[in-house]
């Protein structure tokens, strides 16, 4: 599976990060890296995801600057050339966990929103992608339920309403679910929890083929063009602009993961 890993810049750490964390980091630039099929919705972007009870850590990536990552995906990105110096090599130089990141605000690159807030999402896999997960929830079944799950319960889920507060943008249309695909199928399937797997991956499976058959783009610089069309050279946009890198899976990993 080839992602795209799109890299949101930390512009301020939330209330319950550690000043080991702080002190670690210096004055050094930090980006939560978080693994895509989706690029060409990057648009639209209202928050990032973590799972509250992951294990995340700090590491040394290329020009002296830190990804906010899993230790897994550091390892694999380490093998994959994104990291300066020999392959395979990892520095880690702070442990943080997912709850610890609520409310830290990060630059989501080509987001119509400049500013978001991290999140909780309690599906979060650690065994996929970099365990953050930028959320998009026009074009997301799973991110727009989880947002509205924690507009619900803010409290019981220890955010501040203010963080959640970004409405679903539209970046696409298509003929079935026209600009706000995650907010129809939720509606039409009846999911009422971000719980609901089963209804969920087939509200996800829907939304993909749709979007990326029948899509035309609605915002940025590919806008009127189909999907499919768009996907890629977002992508490369965003490569070229240094705020995403390519990131791919052991075949082992996505094996054991879908047996
Ligand atoms: C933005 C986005 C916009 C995504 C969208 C999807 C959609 P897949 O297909 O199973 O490989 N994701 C990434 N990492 C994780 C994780 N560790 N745990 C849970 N979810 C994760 O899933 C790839 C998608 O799952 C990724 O693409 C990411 O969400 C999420 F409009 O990024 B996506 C219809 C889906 N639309």
């Amino acid at each position: 599976q080839e992602y795209t890993a799109v890299k949101m810049e930390v512009t301020e750490w939330g209330p319950e990060v550690s000043s080991e964390v702080k002190q670690a980091v210096g004055g050094k630039k930090v980006w939560m890296v978080a693994a895509t099929l989706r690029p060409e919705t990057m648009y639209g972007q209202t928050n990032c995801f973590v799972g509250p009870n992951l294990k995340y850590g700090l590491f040394e990536s290329a020009h002296n600057e830190l990804f906010l990552i899993t230790e897994r995906a550091a390892r694999n990105m380490a093998y994959q050339g994104t990291f300066e110096g020999e392959s395979g090599r990892v520095v880690k130089v702070a442990d943080v966990t997912g709850s610890e990141l609520l409310g830290t605000k990060v630059a989501p690159p080509f987001g119509l929103v400049k500013e978001v807030y991290v999140l909780p999402m309690e599906g979060v896999l650690a065994t996929k992608g970099t365990g953050v997960v930028t959320s998009v929830p026009s074009d997301s079944p799973d991110d727009y339920r989880t947002l509205m799950d924690l507009r619900k319960k803010a409290e019981m889920y220890k955010i501040k309403p203010e963080w959640a507060a970004v409405d679903p943008i539209p970046v696409l249309k298509t003929p079935k679910y026209g600009d706000m695909a995650a907010e129809f199928l939720c509606q039409e399937l009846k999911i009422n929890s971000q719980r609901d797997k089963e209804k969920l991956a087939e509200a996800k499976d829907l939304t993909y083929k749709e979007g990326f058959y029948n899509g035309v783009m609605v915002v940025g610089d590919f806008k009127g063009e189909p999907v499919a069309e768009a996907k890629p050279k977002v992508r490369q946009q965003m490569i070229e602009a240094g705020l995403a890198t390519p990131y791919a899976e052991p075949e082992s990993e996505v094996i054991s993961r879908s047996a």
